[in-house]
């Protein structure tokens, strides 16, 4: 690596440190560089909350540091008023010299303008540093952006022959202690969390996060007959739920029902969840719902935990023809295997 990328890859390291805390937003990671040393560092690190550069002109021990420096940032510093003022315009008042920024900003809001507002401040700007690993980290926001509809991830647990519950339904415990916190972490890093009505009756989960520190996703139930019971945990935490029907809407506290239409389909629910500014969702299942998922294409990520456990009958685990990627062992009888989607 040059002496750009090691500061850049700081800024991204950085970032990272909001994880689970900043959706709606991005991951950004900020350095501030001056005479060859880092004086200044900060990161986005919760929704609503300062912005990376903000944080890092902040963390300057001398004020006048800035003064001169290069600024290094994992996204072009934005150059509208959203729940803060614009950090184009901080990093021209702190008269910086240069600013190296790894990826665009895609939001219509500054796409391009931050990058404008800079130079024609007389910044020297540079752009496309370390930018494939930028695009992977934001992968949510990016996909969000640029396809109009919300990154999904589909995540499933099966025994070691391939079936995700028992024949009537039942859950079955294949998940370990580290599993289930990698579970949950999963979940802080997901604006939205979906299942069908299936998964609720049969399970009665909570889908929060309680296993690690972050935010719990939007609960989405697939509910097109208005089947879920009042009973369920979903619907008596005081946590946001939001129930997807064909005819039923309505509203009770953090609770609301969708009526999205006749029939709808995969691309309708995600139609849907942009709309609302969701840019991400975590599928959990159950079966019926993960399939439909993979039949409609509209899939990102895709994530396995297997477990050592044979079942011998049950409920099977998606029949479609997946690469799955080498596994990362969870414990003695965990293994998360990763699909190859590209
Ligand atoms: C930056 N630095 O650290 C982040 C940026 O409502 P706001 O004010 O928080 O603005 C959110 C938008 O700002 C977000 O959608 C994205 O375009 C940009 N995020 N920009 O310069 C940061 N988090
Ligand atoms: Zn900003």
């Amino acid at each position: 690596m040059n002496k750009q990328e090691i500061w850049m890859q700081r800024a991204l390291d950085l970032s990272l440190l909001g994880s689970g805390r900043v959706t709606p937003n991005p991951l950004v990671g900020c350095v501030i560089v001056k005479n060859d040393q880092i004086v200044g560092e900060g990161w986005h690190q919760a929704y609503g909350q300062a912005h990376a550069e903000v944080m890092a002109i902040n963390s300057l021990a001398n004020p006048e540091d800035s003064i001169g420096s290069s600024v290094y940032v994992s996204l072009e510093p934005c150059s509208h008023t959203g729940k803060t003022p614009p950090c184009a315009d901080l990093l021209i008042r702190s008269q910086v010299r240069e600013v190296i920024i790894c990826n665009l900003d895609p939001n219509p809001l500054v796409a391009g303008k931050g990058i404008e507002k800079l130079k024609d401040a007389g910044i020297k700007v540079s752009q496309g540093v370390l930018e494939k690993k930028g695009t992977d980290i934001n992968r949510h926001f990016f996909t969000f952006h640029t396809r109009k509809r919300p990154y999904i991830t589909l995540k499933w647990a099966a025994s070691q022959d391939g079936f995700i519950s028992q024949e009537n339904g039942k859950p079955v415990t294949f998940s370990n202690p580290a599993s289930q916190a990698l579970v949950h972490q999963m979940r802080t890093q997901h604006q939205g969390i979906l299942v069908g009505v299936n998964t609720i009756i049969q399970d009665n989960p909570r889908l929060n996060v309680r296993l690690w520190p972050g935010k719990n996703p939007i609960r989405i139930v697939l509910d097109p007959h208005h089947r879920i019971p009042q009973s369920s945990q979903v619907l008596q935490d005081g946590q946001v739920t939001w129930i997807i029907t064909k005819h039923f809407a309505a509203e009770d506290g953090p609770y609301s029902w969708f009526a999205i239409g006749n029939e709808y389909s995969i691309e309708d629910i995600l139609e849907f969840a942009y709309q609302k500014g969701l840019i991400s969702i975590l599928v959990e299942g159950g079966a019926k719902t993960l399939e439909a998922f993979l039949q409609s294409n509209l899939v990102d990520e895709i994530w396995k935990q297997e477990s050592s456990i044979q079942l011998g009958k049950g409920i099977a685990e998606p029949q479609q023809s997946l690469n799955w990627k080498k596994g990362i062992q969870v414990g003695a009888d965990n293994v998360w295997f990763q699909a190859d989607l590209s």
